[in-house]
């Protein structure tokens, strides 16, 4: 095949492979959300339609994209965890990332009259994305445990807040004030959400046409990640760390 004089400027791209035996989480978050939310009319503090958006857009991109073992989300965020092993586009994050971000954004407007009804969208949603690598089982667990605190802690915070306004008949300045400085992580959050896709089983070879249909069902699961409970019912979604 002739090359043409252009071809060289292919040279100045830059090499983004992601490192080999980690964990790839591209982390999707909702671009300016706070005014996304009210003007969408967001119910205060967790509207279901927008969580039950965010994971079917989530199961999406599960669906369409190889490789992602587990995507967790809450807020206007999405973690999506592609397998350690896998080669997906060369392992590219640049590729990764925009193939995520892209199905996602484009799921969300898709699916927006689903859940929303006769809320029209206003304006197009977009999504941030970026690339963060996990060498060890440990560490992926204690990011996703980082996100589901924080999915806690806002959470409490946030339902205390308009509690307190909603209810308490405080201005929000008022509710502010009040809240300072308290802060707890020991409750457990409606606002969160974790989709699952199954690795498949050793012994699934074995199985008939049902297989693939089995290893490609995504399924949503509003659950506890940090303790060990989720990682014991789930082995399949980590790999061996050695
Ligand atoms: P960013 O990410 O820097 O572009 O800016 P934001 O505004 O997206 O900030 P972020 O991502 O830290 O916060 C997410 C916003 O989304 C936060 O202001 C609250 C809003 N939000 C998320 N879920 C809900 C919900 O269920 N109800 C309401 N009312 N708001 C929500
Ligand atoms: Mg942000
Ligand atoms: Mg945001
Ligand atoms: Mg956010
Ligand atoms: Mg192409």
């Amino acid at each position: 095949m002739a090359k043409s004089k252009f071809e060289y400027v292919r040279n100045f791209e830059a090499d983004d492979t992601c490192l080999r035996n980690c964990y790839i989480v591209v982390r999707l978050d909702g671009r300016n959300f706070h005014k996304f939310a009210e003007q969408h009319k967001f119910i205060k503090p967790n509207d279901n339609r927008a969580l039950g958006l965010l994971t079917r857009s989530a199961v999406s991109v599960m669906e369409e994209l190889e490789d992602i073992v587990i995507a967790y989300g809450q807020s206007d965020e999405f973690s999506f965890v592609f397998k350690r092993t896998t080669n997906w586009f060369k392992r590219r994050a640049s590729k990764l990332m925009t193939h995520v971000a892209s199905q996602f954004s484009s799921s969300y407007v898709f699916y927006w009259k689903e859940f929303f009804g006769d809320q029209p969208l206003l304006y197009p949603p977009g999504f941030d994305g970026r690339v963060v690598l996990y060498p060890t089982n440990r560490n992926l667990r204690d990011y996703l445990s980082w996100r589901q605190a924080d999915c806690h802690i806002n959470n409490l915070y946030n339902t205390v807040f308009w509690t307190l306004v909603q209810r308490g008949g405080l201005t929000t300045a008022q509710a502010e004030e009040r809240l300072k400085v308290k802060d707890s992580n020991t409750h457990r959050s409606k606002h969160d959400e974790t989709v699952t896709k199954r690795m498949k089983l050793p012994n699934e070879e074995e199985k008939d046409v049902n297989v693939t249909r089995s290893r490609k069902r995504v399924q949503a699961y509003h659950c506890d990640i940090i303790g060990e409970q989720f990682w014991e019912e789930h082995p399949g979604i980590l790999e061996d760390d050695s």
